[in-house]
């Protein structure tokens, strides 16, 4: 297939509350889409003349707040060097696109989004699924809700209530220095030793904090994610020997190999796979296997997607490897409207799409009430 033009779309979406974490509040969603279009030729096979369209997501903030990556930057790096590169090839397809763009350093995420729009064309095209392609051996997956810093314990237990009542089947508490230790003590006590808790630091703590992230051990949670700096995968082995809570890893796991690595050092036993943050779903599925052939557990992160990006990351958490319930909630957890029909929860899971590519397309009328601006680059 050749790939003939892309749509650069960005989109603003309210979200439903704010949402704070220890680098910010965020209140509307400012995402870049990518809509695909690719020529098929009748040389690849019998019937398959035509167009095919593709969307992704792309996962960047509009600040560099979470990484260094952000919505501006995304859009240049994908319309100055990565889209060019593309179009001067005679062919491709979803495997093709990591390796086409594999010069450029980092942009994990103008990658990521890039590669899902092609793929989704590409499976589209020929009748196959996201989740099929990726090796999913489950129609559903169980979810768990990220709950961010709230101005009092009293509001987070109303948050946290709610969501448990909605059947959320693990609860992740945004943490920082300040509101740690109240707050779990406070969602423990409520709720009961059942209650999966889990806590995300966001990279708010440096090592001199172990003895103080060390009180978190008696409250039995399944992890704690990404308490010290992006780069300081030693500092996280070095904790990993000071406190019972085991180590997750968000921030700093940025390909399969940062993974095997982050492993072999003992920096974390369970990995958090966002498939923005090393450059896609096919490099998530490599991170994945990693993480399977070492017996460390992965779940699937989340950046508050539309139903574009959740479909996608829905049918990578349906893989073998993920033991742990994602932040892969439903639509109505960020959003009053999706731009697609929206994902709901029922009995704590989500459903595998399983329709030909992502198996979600965005609802005209929706998205062309949070569009901000457009853009049509031919090749
Ligand atoms: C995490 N996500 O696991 C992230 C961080 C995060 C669901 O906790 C706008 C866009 C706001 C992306 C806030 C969850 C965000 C964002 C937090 C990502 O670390
Ligand atoms: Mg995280």
């Amino acid at each position: 297939m050749k790939l003939t033009g892309v749509e650069l779309r960005r989109i603003s979406m309210p979200l439903v509350a704010p949402f704070r974490t220890s680098f910010g509040v965020q209140s509307t969603r400012d995402i870049l889409l990518l809509r695909t279009v690719l020529e098929r030729s009748g040389l690849e096979g019998p019937g398959l003349d035509g167009e095919a369209e593709g969307w992704g997501e792309c996962v960047a903030m509009s600040d560099p707040l979470y990484s260094s990556e952000y919505v501006d930057a995304s859009a240049d790096v994908i319309r100055r060097f990565m889209l060019p590169r593309l179009f001067s090839l005679g062919q491709v397809n979803g495997a093709a696109v990591g390796p086409a763009l594999e010069p450029f350093k980092g942009h994990w995420m103008s990658k990521a989004v890039i590669e899902t729009a092609v793929l989704d064309a590409e499976l589209r095209a020929s009748g196959r699924s996201f989740a099929r392609e990726l090796g999913a051996t489950r129609d559903r997956v169980p979810c768990g809700v990220s709950v961010g810093i709230h101005d009092s314990v009293g509001a987070l237990l109303e948050s946290v209530e709610g969501y448990v009542s909605a059947g959320y089947l693990r609860i992740k508490l945004k943490i920082e220095p300040g509101w740690d230790l109240e707050p779990v003590r406070a969602v423990r006590e409520r709720f009961g030793d059942d209650l999966l808790i889990q806590v995300d630091a966001n990279t708010a703590y440096t090592l001199q904090d172990a003895k103080h992230l060390a009180k978190l051990d008696p409250f039995d949670l399944l992890l704690i994610e990404q308490p010290l700096p992006e780069e300081d995968v030693l500092g996280h082995a070095a904790l990993a020997r000071l406190i019972k809570t085991p180590i997750c890893l968000d921030e700093s796991i940025t390909s399969a190999r940062t993974a095997a690595a982050a492993i072999t050092l003992g920096a974390c036993s369970i990995i958090n796979i966002k498939p923005g943050r090393v450059g896609g779903y096919l490099e998530a599925r490599r991170i994945h296997d990693v993480c399977r052939a070492h017996g460390i557990a992965v779940w699937c992160g989340g950046m508050l997607e539309t139903g574009i990006g959740r479909a996608a990351n829905v049918a990578l958490a349906a893989l073998p490897g993920f033991t742990l319930p994602g932040d892969t909630s439903a639509s109505d957890r960020y959003f009053k409207t999706d731009i697609t029909e929206p994902f709901v929860l029922r009995d704590g899971h989500l459903d595998v799409p399983a329709g030909p590519g992502l198996g979600v397309t965005p609802l005209p009328a929706e998205l062309a009430a949070v569009t901000t601006w457009t853009e049509w680059i031919a090749a």
